[in-house]
């Protein structure tokens, strides 16, 4: 099968399952294993933050940085998409007690000029914005790459009032791929910033925050509380160093290679991409082609593709280091079979 659901089922590469086999580990709960201490140090580095938690998951991140940030009974503002608002069990909510205020942007980019307004203050109806959150990319608004300028403006106009930013970059290594800039300059502006090591960058599990030392420390309690206290994870880490060092070179690829299928999408009547494919994902609105979504992906489940329905009328396909340019050709082909009349 060719797997487009996502990103996030790439398996690890022969090098990954070598470091995993002979990584040096201790119990990181006394902060003692080896590897993760360089991966933490690592990704802190590469990011320009003081320091950085390696976490199982992406979703354990997010809903660290809104607690470090926030109080109980405070709005999170966010785009209308946002994956914290959408995916993530309502943790923000669960674990924060802050509900979202959430706004919808064109291609999925928040600018200070739609923030600014729905900045509350605590008042007798009103719960105040304890947070403003970016996501970069954009998930489910088709891969989108917050500009430089916006993401500075952005952080200027919330630090002028007292709120800090934080940046669900779950694929900010794909927006640097896309901007030929560093990672450190994309998060220099914002408070904090989570990123997978398990999607794009191919690792099997892992996600880091970053953030100031006191914020991070801080952090790793509430880590712990949340049950992610792993022992010898050193096994995880190695792979994710790998991950981090070596698999960035190689997003461009994926790109490209998003770029091809939504060339095809948009060739086949009745179908639209959604925004202009600028990294990993492709986002297609299929409502007036002959298949609704489901009925698309069953067709191409057929023929050996997989991707998901994300509505009734829309189609997401996420390319990854294990979809080759073989399997972005085979897919074009079924794509052009399955939606041509
Ligand atoms: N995204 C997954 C699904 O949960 C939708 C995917 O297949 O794209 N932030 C963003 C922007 C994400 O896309 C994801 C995962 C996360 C956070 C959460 O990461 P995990 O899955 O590690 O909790």
């Amino acid at each position: 099968m060719i797997d487009l659901r996502s990103d996030t089922v790439t398996k690890p590469t022969a090098a990954m399952r070598q470091a995993m086999a002979t990584a040096d580990v201790g119990d990181d709960v006394y902060g003692e294993d080896p590897t993760i201490n360089q991966l933490e140090l690592r990704a802190a580095r590469i990011l320009g933050k003081e320091a950085a938690l390696f976490l199982p998951t992406g979703t354990m991140g997010n809903t660290i940085a809104i607690k470090l940030h926030t109080e109980h009974g405070q709005e999170v503002i966010c785009e209308s998409r946002a994956h914290i608002l959408n995916y993530e069990l309502s943790m923000m909510a669960w674990f924060a007690g802050c509900v979202a205020r959430a706004i919808h942007a064109e291609r999925g980019l928040l600018t200070w000029r739609q923030i600014e307004p729905e900045i509350r203050k605590l008042g007798p109806h009103c719960a105040p914005t304890g947070l403003i959150e970016i996501e970069n990319t954009t998930n489910m608004a088709g891969g989108c790459v917050y500009p430089l300028a916006q993401i500075r403006e952005i952080a200027e106009g919330a630090h002028a009032h007292n709120l800090k930013v934080h940046m669900d970059g779950a694929r900010v290594f794909n927006a640097a791929a896309a901007l030929g800039c560093t990672v450190a300059e994309i998060v220099a502006p914002v408070d904090s910033v989570m990123f997978c090591l398990s999607k794009g960058l191919g690792a099997p599990v892992g996600s880091m925050l970053a953030g100031t030392r006191n914020e991070m420390d801080r952090g790793r309690l509430l880590r712990k509380r949340l049950g992610g206290g792993m022992r010898q994870a050193g096994v995880l880490a190695a792979a994710g160093l790998i991950a981090l060092e070596q698999m960035p070179a190689r997003l461009a690829e994926d790109h490209q290679h998003a770029k091809a299928l939504a060339a095809a999408l948009s060739g086949c009547p009745g179908v639209k991409v959604e925004s202009p494919v600028e990294t990993n994902i492709v986002i297609a609105d299929v409502g007036k082609s002959k298949l609704t979504a489901a009925a698309f992906s069953e067709s191409m489940r057929q023929r050996g593709i997989l991707f998901n329905p994300i509505s009734p009328t829309k189609i997401r396909m996420v390319t990854h280091m294990d979809v080759s340019a073989a399997d972005v050709n085979t897919s074009i082909a079924a794509i052009n079979e399955a939606l041509h009349a």
